[in-house]
This record gives C-alpha cells, structure tokens and sequence, in this order.
C-alpha cells in the first residue's frame, strides 16, 4: 500500500472528456464511462484548482472515419503528420454528444479547456496536438499559476487520459494519474501500450483512496 497523497494549493485535477459520447450510448462509448463521475465529483471538492477538458471537433474532423474513403472506426490511417486511429463520428462542436456529463460538478472548475479544434489534426492531449508541437497554452497556464503537480482522470484511460499525463510530464510537472477514476476504450491493446508508456515515462499510477482517505 502507499502512503496517502496530500493534495496542496499547488495541484491540480485534470478531469478528461467526460461527455455523453463516451458515455453508454454515445458514439464512441467507453464502457462504464459513467460510473465515475460521482468519483470524480468527491475527488474535485479536494482541489483548489480543477481543469477540465472536452473533445470539441468541428464537422468533417481529420480524425473521423467518415471521411476517408473506404476507411473504417478504430483502423489506423497515415494523415501529414502521422498515424491516426480513426474514429465514429464525436464530439462534434455544438451537439449533445459534446455536452459535458450533466451530473459532473463543473462549478468548481477554473477552466474548461477545449481541443480537438483544427479540422486537420487531432489532439488526445490537452497540452500538445497531434502534430507534436502545436501547444494548447495549457502548460504555460499552470505554471504561470504555480501548478507543480497534476492529478489526471476521466476518459479514456487509454487515449486522452494518457496522452494528457505523458504531456504533462514533459513539460515538468509530477503527474499521477488516478486509475479507478478513468476508464479505457483498449482498442488494439491501446491500453496496455498507454501503461508501459506512462511507466517508462514516470507517470505515476494511483487509487483514488490514496487521496479521498
Ligand atoms: C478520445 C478518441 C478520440 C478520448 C477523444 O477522449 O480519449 N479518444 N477522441
Ligand atoms: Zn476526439
């Protein structure tokens, strides 16, 4: 067992994409995607600061399978800057399946950050697109308000959830991400992939009761 976590004015909690479409019955479902947001709600009461992110793509998005011609969701396919997975139809701009879970206590967020905005490129990432250098500000911003840590959740474990936690570390802040407060889509063995990448990067994995206890 380890020690609990003593969360301090210098952290932050980064909830991920909780939104209907991946939700059960969205369009990119996460299983179980729902069952944590009451978590996720008790873990925000802890924080003084809480950011929040929401896949925010407009129509026709780079990353939808529905464009390529004779592709199909979850096949990979090389775009200008490199592979993409390709997915159903989300998060489109402006629809329900882009609202964020009604029952997601948003009130305490400082921020809701959103991505996924260039029609050409993805962005897993709150920090970083796709194209590995197109920034977000995300970093900048928590730095210029002395963020050193970032606890990281939400959804999906495996794509924005990871992606997120990997940027994060990069730009130098300690980063943890909360497992039993995220849940996985595992296309592919994505999220075996995600763990071995976040172990070797230092991502450090915890349980919500290291910080709720
Ligand atoms: C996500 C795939 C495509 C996520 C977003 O939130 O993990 N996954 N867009
Ligand atoms: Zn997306």
């Amino acid at each position: 067992m380890s020690s609990a976590i003593t969360i301090d004015d210098q952290d932050v909690l980064l909830a991920v994409d909780l939104q209907a479409d991946f939700m059960p019955g969205g369009a990119l479902a996460v299983e179980d995607g729902h069952t944590i947001v009451p978590l996720i709600n008790a873990l925000a009461r802890r924080f003084a600061y809480v950011a929040v992110t929401q896949d925010w793509h407009p129509p026709g998005h780079a990353s939808f399978a529905s464009v390529h011609e004779g592709a199909a969701p979850f096949q990979s396919k090389r775009l200008a800057y490199g592979d993409q997975t390709l997915w159903p139809d989300h998060c489109v701009q402006g629809t329900a399946g882009a609202e964020l879970h009604p029952d997601f206590a948003l009130d305490a967020a400082f921020l809701i950050l959103r991505k996924g905005m260039h029609p050409g490129v993805d962005s897993y990432s709150a920090f970083v697109e796709a194209d590995g250098k197109t920034t977000t500000g995300l970093a900048a911003l928590l730095k210029a308000r002395g963020v050193k840590r970032i606890f990281a959740c939400g959804l999906a474990t495996d794509y924005c959830v990871a992606f997120s936690a990997l940027d994060a570390r990069a730009a130098g802040f300690e980063t943890f991400i909360i497992e039993d407060a995220c849940r996985a889509i595992d296309a592919n063995n994505s999220l075996d992939a995600a763990w071995a990448r976040m172990n070797a990067a230092e991502v450090w994995r915890i349980q919500s009761r290291e910080l709720l206890d």
